[in-house]
């Protein structure tokens, strides 16, 4: 991770890469209108630009009228269709389901016998030399790469938010109600997230920590949860 990291964080999920496209793609439209106002201002300012034909120049009003009605389109079309590409849940070939607690994370392997353990944030005392300040977890969430997974969230109590910037994942856990999202790892890494939803005293100190790995370990991993 890098530090003082002001873009976003790099994509590591398909749908991520989407919106890291998407992002770039809003902003140059964004600086490009930014810096035209400003000139035009600037211009408007020192009485650079004013002509005779400003006022009720019909083709002036036509031009400012339909060329942001082009751009807005230009933004709206992908946007929408980006949308609907990370509500696409199809093909899962796993699904783990997610629960928020005051003030850790839990997480069921239901698709095998029970798996089920908490997650809580490794206190800054107890900090091994490899491990992330904040971050990391007693029992990380672990997940095989290059393989569709079904996300379910839900919460036992007040609403959290289980978000992982990379994967460009965040879904409410709202109490009585169960979110679906989909997951799908590029590459094998450990992928931290914050919960995103004020939701108490302990907000920031229950972190996602997602450790992808190849399938096989995956199924090692599983084999010694059960026998456990
Ligand atoms: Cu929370």
């Amino acid at each position: 991770m890098n530090t003082w990291l002001i873009s976003l964080q790099n994509a590591n999920s398909p749908s991520s890469e989407l919106m890291v496209f998407f992002h770039d793609f809003t902003m140059i439209i964004l600086i490009l209108i930014t810096f035209m106002i400003l000139f035009s201002m600037i211009f408007l300012f020192f009485n650079k630009m004013t002509n005779r034909f400003l006022l009720q120049g019909h083709l002036m009003e036509m031009i400012w009228t339909i060329s942001p009605m082009i751009i807005l389109m230009f933004i709206a079309i992908p946007s929408l269709k980006i949308l609907y590409i990370t509500e696409e849940n199809h093909m899962n070939k796993l699904t783990i389901k997610c629960m928020g607690h005051q003030w850790y994370w839990s997480y069921e392997y239901s698709d095998f016998i029970n798996i089920e353990f908490n997650s809580y944030m490794i206190s800054s005392n107890d900090l091994m030399m490899n491990e992330f300040r904040l971050l990391d977890t007693d029992n990380r969430c672990i997940l095989p790469f290059n393989l569709p997974i079904r996300i379910l969230t839900s919460s036992i109590d007040v609403i959290h938010s289980w978000t992982i910037p990379s994967l460009g994942i965040k879904m409410d856990s709202t109490p009585g109600r169960l979110n679906q999202s989909m997951l799908y790892m590029n590459r094998p890494g450990l992928f931290f997230g914050q919960c995103s939803e004020i939701c108490g005293m302990n907000h920031s100190f229950m972190p996602i920590c997602l450790e992808s790995t190849n399938f096989y370990n995956f199924k090692n991993w599983l084999f010694n949860m059960i026998n456990q």
